[in-house]
């Protein structure tokens, strides 16, 4: 079947001179960038190296056959397709390598990501969208092996819904009719990776234009592919996935990694395919090399047999393109060294260019430190150690930021005992290179543009006597029905949303009302789930990815946690995946379907906005403010709320719930108790019956947890009542460690403190089943009962006697 396709795609790649030539010079311009770029870690001058070399060929050919519009999900070996692209300059290279942290030296990820870490910005610089269908696309890479897959799938499935779903025709932006393919690459001996197979397993169902080619060099590092793959080849081993005349599956094709021809070929064919027919290919380039190693971290002498060094320099990709040139006519072989030495002369001068650069912006700051701390020790009686300080910051070997910024404080340190007069300068001048080092290294962690969660408008829910009281799921569906109606870009999938609508059926009715392409299915496969919302949102789209229960995050959270939480940050605002995720859980039954692992979602999700909605009123609210926001969220609904009766709003769909803003349920004077989810019904329950022997509690619910109380909610209560406890569901130190922390540290409460601030939370253990399993292992009224009248015991004994 390959056969014949590549047939028809012929008259696309037949070979012109200028175009091999144009791809010999990309070849060897990235392999003196490999070259030089390792010499660079060894002489000190980078601290780390990982590169392309070896697999330059496949990649001029991927290039050739990549679109405008397209995108690239892929790894670190890709920078001759990046170059060749024109996505990727030497200099931009090298500053990546040095870790510039300037956005415009390193539109990748301003310094933030090591070396070979490739992204194109798909944003203006006030969060806008650019027109991705006039640019070459590459979603920003990260290290984890295998982790671009999710995202590829999503990439390649959003040009499905482009093509299929007709309220998507006017994003003209986005999409020209689906026609996109998403590329991606990755290692051989990263195709062991769990999160490979369920990728290509989900592109096989969906049919989506996806081309993933496997670099394969035979190792993962030091590791033999038998060792990695059954039957030691990923193509042999993927058989099964091949389509045949009457079953859909995936396109197999395979090439050497130093067969121009044969690569350009493949190349087109499989965007060909991919593109008109949306079928998924898997592209698996053989033979490749690593001539320098996996790394600067080792060299590949330690494991590599003589046979196949040898091997890998006679078959080297550049040396048979060499050949294979000069063998056709195209140039000579001075010809190929006058070119060669071009390109060289062309790389080393980006390279100096890069470091000039990068290393100017750091010199100018260490020449004014130097002359502040000598200014400022003329004046000072500490003159000899700060002199002594100087000297020793001139002698460091290319000093870096950390160098000045810390000889810096030493002296300021130094200095705590003099007068301002004497001290200001320096001290000025240092504040303001933090102010620009915060903004180098320690910004953009959320969105910084007017979209914002902080900046969207807050919209009461409109609630009369009248309102209709419904079941909270009701809520939901009225909500959701709205937003199919009015948000085209908006849609939901899941395992069991479509069909049943969810399995508490917040969609119920919605596909057949909305369509297929808005209210989806999906199989059972939580890391793709949110990898196919990642890739759809980095186009344009509003997915909202529904994880079944919240104890099933844990499939999906190495995705959302090293790539969608960390998007924003590591591309310093170049891109964006405003993706929703929906999920439920605190209180159900049994050890998978009551969990409430907050401690470990907080602690792994900064950079997303985490929501813990009380009921599905606030629920709704809040999905209405994230889809104003471009802002990437988790929602955690309760499991035990969607039977439960609310009134419905008037204005559903438009009222919103304002992030980091707590909400006051009950006003008390003697102990605040905050809280949030379902436990908020059982501290209003523990409230009530408080109150019958006089003790008042304020109750707070924090609605959301990251953001948490922007604007010191909780310690103006602590003021006026004096005591706190914290109370959620997780394990003790999880969630409640994180709110104590997150009032102590930030809201200066200590001095207003009658009594230890305290917490309540579930036992250590995972819940027993049924209602006493829940009972013995939550907390409950009778728990948050004892432990307020505790602490009101300890102030007032006499009152409150002894339990
Ligand atoms: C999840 C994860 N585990 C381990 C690593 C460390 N690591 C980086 S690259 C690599 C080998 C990858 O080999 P392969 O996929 O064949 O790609 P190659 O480097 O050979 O191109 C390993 C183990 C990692 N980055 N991520």
């Amino acid at each position: 079947m390959a056969g014949n396709i590549q047939d028809q795609v012929q008259q696309a790649a037949t070979i012109q001179r200028n175009q091999v030539l144009e791809d010999f010079r990309w070849a060897i311009t990235s392999r003196h960038a490999s070259l030089m770029g390792r010499k660079e870690v060894f002489m000190g001058k980078a601290k780390f190296g990982i590169f392309g070399d070896g697999k330059e060929l496949a990649q001029v050919a991927m290039a050739r056959a990549f679109q405008k519009g397209d995108f690239r999900a892929g790894y670190y070996r890709d920078q001759t397709f990046m170059m060749a692209l024109g996505e990727l300059t030497v200099q931009q290279y090298f500053a990546q390598l040095y870790a510039h942290t300037n956005v415009l030296a390193e539109p990748a990820s301003a310094g933030r990501l090591m070396n070979g870490h490739f992204a194109t910005r798909s944003l203006n610089e006030d969060g806008t969208w650019k027109n991705l269908t006039a640019q070459y696309n590459s979603a920003a890479d990260i290290s984890p092996t295998a982790a671009q897959m999710p995202k590829l799938l999503g990439l390649a499935f959003a040009s499905k819904l482009y093509r299929n779903n007709k309220g998507l025709k006017d994003l003209t932006d986005f999409s020209v009719h689906g026609n996109e393919v998403a590329w991606g690459t990755i290692g051989n001996a990263s195709t062991s990776e769990g999160m490979f197979f369920e990728s290509l397993n989900a592109a096989g169902v969906l049919q989506v234009p996806m081309v993933v080619a496997v670099w394969d060099d035979g190792f993962g590092i030091s590791v033999p592919k038998e060792f990695h793959t059954t039957k030691g080849s990923i193509s042999e081993a993927l058989l099964g996935l091949q389509r045949t005349d009457t079953l859909k599956g995936f396109e197999i094709l395979r090439v050497k990694g130093w067969d121009y021809e044969a690569l350009v070929q493949a190349f087109a064919t499989a965007g060909q395919l991919a593109r008109e027919e949306h079928v998924p290919v898997l592209l698996h380039v053989e033979e490749m090399t690593q001539p320098q190693g996996h790394s600067t971290s080792g060299s590949h002498e330690r494991y590599k047999t003589q046979e196949r060094l040898k091997w890998e320099k006679d078959w080297d990709c550049i040396l048979k393109f060499r050949e294979y040139i000069i063998s056709s006519g195209f140039a000579t072989a001075d010809q190929l060294d006058e070119l060669e030495a071009e390109a060289k002369g062309e790389v080393k001068r980006q390279k100096d260019a890069a470091w000039n650069e990068f290393n100017g912006e750091i010199k100018v700051e260490f020449e004014q430190a130097l002359d502040l701390i000598r200014a400022t020790a003329e004046k000072s009686t500490r003159k000899i150690a700060l002199l002594q300080l100087a000297d020793d910051l001139k002698k460091t070997i290319n000093p870096i930021r950390k160098d000045v910024v810390s000889t810096v404080r030493k002296c300021l340190f130094l200095l705590r005992a003099e007068g301002e007069e004497i001290k200001q300068q320096l001290a000025n001048w240092y504040e303001q290179l933090q102010e620009k080092n915060q903004d180098r290294y320690n910004s953009h962690l959320y969105s910084q543009t007017e979209f914002s969660v902080a900046r969207c408008k807050v919209i009461p829910a409109q609630v009369t006597e009248d309102s209709p009281l419904v079941d909270g799921r009701e809520i939901l569906q009225a909500f959701f029905d709205y937003t199919l109606e009015n948000n085209p870009r908006f849609f939901a999938f899941g395992e069991d949303v479509g069909n049943i609508g969810d399995v508490n059926q917040a969609f119920a009715g919605l596909q057949a009302k909305h369509g297929e392409w808005r209210v989806m299915d999906t199989s059972i496969r939580e890391c793709t789930i949110i990898g196919q919302g990642i890739g759809a949102a980095l186009r344009g789209l509003r997915p909202m990815a529904e994880i079944q229960y919240l104890d099933y995050l844990l499939y999906g959270i190495q995705m959302l946690s090293d790539d969608l939480a960390t998007l924003t940050y590591r591309t310093k605002g170049g891109q964006k995946a405003p993706l929703i995720v929906r999920t439920r859980g605190h209180r159900l039954e049994g050890v998978w379907h009551s969990g409430s692992p907050m401690g470990m979602i907080l602690s792994s999700l900064r950079g997303m906005i985490v929501c813990v909605p009380r009921n599905m009123t606030q629920a709704a609210g809040m999905y209405a403010t994230l889809l104003q926001s471009d802002e990437p969220a988790l929602v955690i609904e309760c499991l035990n709320g969607y039977r439960l009766k609310e009134q419905l709003p008037q204005n559903m769909g438009e009222y919103t719930v304002p992030m980091g803003i707590p909400e006051i349920l009950r006003e008390g004077k003697d102990l605040t108790v905050v809280t949030y989810g379902s436990m908020c019904r059982i501290v209003l329950d523990a409230a009530a019956e408080l109150a019958e022997i006089g003790i008042s509690l304020e109750v707070i619910d924090v609605q959301t947890l990251l953001p948490f109380d922007t604007h010191g909610m909780i310690g103006q209560s602590i003021q006026k009542t004096n005591r706190v406890v914290f109370a959620d569901e997780d394990v003790p130190g999880g969630g409640t460690a994180y709110m104590m922390q997150q009032v102590l540290d930030h809201q200066e409460v200590f001095a207003y403190l009658d009594a230890v601030p305290q917490t309540i939370a579930a036992q250590a253990h995972r819940p027993a089943y049924s209602t006493d399993g829940d009972y013995f292992s939550k907390p409950s009224v009778e728990d948050v009962v004892e432990k307020v009248y505790q602490i009101m015991h300890e102030s007032n004994p006499k009152k409150y006697p002894t339990l």
